[in-house]
């Protein structure tokens, strides 16, 4: 016993030796978190009063908790294919949802997914399709920062997996350039860096504006609206809008379709969420998706002798798109491949 109260008294010591003297501070108890569109804010009510004791090698730093806040970002563009050809006009169609066609996880390379609920929205804010969104560093437009799935609604707003949510997004407050792009439409990027500051208000970049400018040449199709969308076109997803790449890749689709146990390049029940879908509309026929194929590369405004090889209708990006992975694009090639030896044989 009389050990045991002695080992306790030199703890004492020990810890009453060791501690350091930090002064008082009144600070209200009151204060409370909030909670929207996936950020807590904690925050507490009474004086401000911080300071920072540098003792002994230790750093300690007394105040108010800072709010967790993160980069938010509102992106907005429409999709070329699904408002071709609108059922109520200014929103994309968004067949795809309607037929159960999109899928929980997102075609692209994050392998993004969310709840299948998200789809059971209907109206302008129904879900069209997954879309991918990219930062660029703003001294460097070929350096992406930060990439990831979104998905977009009918009337244009790119929102999180949530299908509701502006995006936030986890990097430092800086300028970015910013990219969004589509697997069978041609990406398009800000033409300058974008400031960006960790607030809870999102910084809106409207694509679907004429006076966003954007980099390159006729990056995007100007809609009989006036709106600026994303050129659909881009069957086999290379950034690339040409009849050999594009219209064989449909010819792909149709031919390797699992029910299309004879091969025909006129089968009519290719249905789904395929690549070569470019009105998103859940079914690839060849003579729509060619046909609007064919019309959009002849009609590019730099396509001044309407031919229909032209070569040079290309994603207006300074570097591909993380989007156009070289895996998914190895895959296409196999395809083509097995489709090109059915054919021949
Ligand atoms: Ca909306
Ligand atoms: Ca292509
Ligand atoms: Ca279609």
């Amino acid at each position: 016993m009389r050990t045991l109260l002695m080992i306790l008294v030199i703890m004492s010591f020990a810890n009453w030796s060791n501690a350091q003297s930090i002064e008082k501070f009144s600070i209200d108890s009151g204060g409370a978190s909030v909670t929207a569109g996936g950020i807590q804010m904690l925050y507490t009510i009474g004086e401000v009063n911080v300071q920072e004791l540098n003792a002994g090698g230790i750093l300690v730093s007394e105040g108010f908790i800072n709010a967790d806040l993160k980069i938010r970002i509102h992106p907005k563009l429409f999709l070329q294919g699904p408002i071709l050809n609108p059922t109520n006009a200014g929103l994309m169609n968004d067949n795809l949802r309607a037929s159960g066609f999109i899928p929980t996880t997102s075609p692209y390379t994050d392998g993004a997914t969310c709840n299948a609920s998200v789809f059971n929205v209907t109206g302008n804010n129904a879900i069209v399709d997954w879309v991918w969104i990219e930062l660029r560093n703003k001294t460097n437009n070929t350096s992406v920062i930060f990439s990831q799935s979104a998905l977009l609604q009918r009337d244009g707003d790119v929102v999180d997996t949530n299908g509701t949510s502006y995006i936030n997004l986890n990097v430092a407050a800086d300028n970015y350039y910013v990219v969004v792009n589509h697997k069978n439409h041609l990406g398009t990027m800000t033409n300058t860096p974008i400031p960006m500051s960790r607030s809870s208000d999102p910084v809106v970049v409207d694509f679907t504006n004429i006076t966003t400018n954007t980099y390159g040449s006729q990056a995007r199709a100007e809609l009989t609206s006036g709106k600026m969308a994303l050129w659909a076109g881009d069957a086999n997803g290379d950034g690339l809008i040409n009849f050999s790449g594009d219209v064989n890749r449909v010819l792909v689709d149709i031919v390797l379709f699992p029910t299309n146990t004879s091969f025909s390049s006129s089968y009519d029940f290719v249905d789904g969420y395929l690549q070569s879908d470019i009105f998103l509309d859940g079914n690839v026929s060849f003579s729509n998706e060619n046909n609007q194929i064919l019309l959009s590369i002849i009609l590019f405004p730099l396509n001044t002798s309407f031919s229909s090889q032209y070569n040079f209708f290309e994603e207006q990006l300074p570097s591909p798109s993380v989007l156009r992975s070289a895996a998914q694009l190895n895959r296409d090639f196999q395809r083509l491949e097995q489709t090109l030896d059915i054919l021949n044989n």
